[in-house]
């Protein structure tokens, strides 16, 4: 659809577009559409910038997958439409391997994934068909189902646009789990360990870039960005921040006209 240059929402248009588009191509599902609908009102929210909190959780995102042993980037249908390149960028910075994990798995989502990923430059793809046979304990959603060779023996993923469970359930088994989630009140939010408060389409890139700075500091450096960052303060400024919005807009002027 064409969206006019000058429409003041024409960022946001443009999100949607490339979803439904994404949604057309079988790498979505229908239920992925209402998820994005309720992240958009969180970014409205927030003000549809990155802040300061969700910055410093990058950084501790990033200085935790470069100093993992097996980090994984798990991808399902809405971040694989969004970001596939900037994905595939950020796997190759921080080396990390790539893993389809759908809540709403299907063979075909699987591979039209794969095949998406490949297009926009992954080499290897995991979690797909048959290389997903492994199940990670205590998990009843089709995310239980695993690759050996990825998440099974991660020790850091990276988890965008996910539902509570699994996240739970990963830290049970002592990973350390870094989310990316609009939404600083969902379970997902309160349970990973390192909890990106942004949109995924401005995340991604960022930690590319940070990535890219951050894999020439010695280890030492980056233990120490990991030791500094508390997830319960950056959940607290998130929703401090989202109040104080609030009420600077609740006392001016709303109308336009
Ligand atoms: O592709 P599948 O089958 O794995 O399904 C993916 C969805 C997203 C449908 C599935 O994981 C799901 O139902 O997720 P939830 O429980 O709706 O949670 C998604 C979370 O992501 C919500 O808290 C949203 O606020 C948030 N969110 C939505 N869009 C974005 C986002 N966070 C960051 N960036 C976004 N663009």
């Amino acid at each position: 659809m064409w969206i006019p240059p000058g429409h003041p929402r024409r960022e946001s248009l443009l999100i949607r577009e490339k979803l439904v588009e994404g949604f057309k191509k079988g790498l979505v599902a229908p239920e992925g559409l209402i998820a994005h609908g309720r992240g958009e009102c969180f970014d409205y929210l927030i003000g549809e910038s990155t802040q300061p909190f969700a910055d410093r959780a990058m950084n501790a995102a990033v200085a935790a997958l470069l100093l993992a042993k097996h980090p994984v980037i798990s991808v399902n249908g809405n971040t694989a439409a969004l970001v596939p390149r900037e994905v595939v960028e950020l796997a190759r910075e921080v080396n990390a391997k790539i893993e389809v994990n759908l809540f709403y798995r299907t063979r075909e989502r699987e591979e039209a994934i794969d095949k998406w990923l490949r297009e926009h430059g992954a080499v290897e793809v995991l979690g797909v068909g048959e290389d997903a046979s492994a199940t990670i304990p205590e998990l009843f959603s089709e995310r239980r189902r695993v690759s050996p060779r990825g998440i099974l023996v991660a020790d850091v993923v990276l988890v965008p646009l996910e539902d509570g469970d699994r996240t739970e359930a990963l830290r049970k088994m002592g990973k350390t789990v870094i989310a990316i989630d609009l939404n600083p009140l969902s379970r997902t939010s309160r349970a990973a360990s390192i909890t990106i408060v942004d949109n995924v389409v401005r995340t991604i890139p960022l930690m590319v870039e940070k990535a890219k700075v951050m894999k020439k500091m010695s280890r030492s450096e980056l233990e120490s960005v990991l030791r500094e960052y508390d997830n319960n303060k950056t959940l607290q400024e998130a929703l401090r921040h989202i109040l104080s919005r609030l009420g600077e807009l609740s006392s001016s002027k709303l109308t336009l006209f």
